[in-house]
């Protein structure tokens, strides 16, 4: 039988951590307006910039909102889903590996 050995190291934490992408993810239900909005309100999208993620969402049926660290991905993602359920809307929110 052989066991993995442990590997003692003083230098663990080597090269930048992992970053994550939050993705929207089309459906067939969540206003136009209301995916704008969230881009703006949670991704500081200009107007033009919404409106052109939004519509590579709407069409491509997946779209890229940021790049950040696992924490903040992951407090964008709760903050988008938070936001479409309390409008009961169905909008899907992501983050994945880059
Ligand atoms: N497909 C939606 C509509 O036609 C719009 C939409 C865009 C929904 C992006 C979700 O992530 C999304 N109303």
């Amino acid at each position: 039988l052989q066991l993995s050995p442990v590997v003692e190291s003083h230098q663990a934490q080597v090269g930048p951590p992992p970053m994550y992408q939050v993705v929207l993810l089309n459906d067939d239900y969540t206003p136009m307006d209301f995916v704008i909005m969230i881009l703006q309100k949670f991704f500081a999208k200009t107007d033009e910039e919404a409106t052109h993620i939004m519509l590579r969402v709407h069409h491509e049926g997946r779209g890229t909102c940021g790049v950040f660290s696992r924490d903040i991905a992951s407090t964008k993602v709760s903050q988008v889903v938070r936001c479409a359920r309390a409008s009961q809307h169905p909008l899907q929110c992501i983050m994945e590996t880059v």
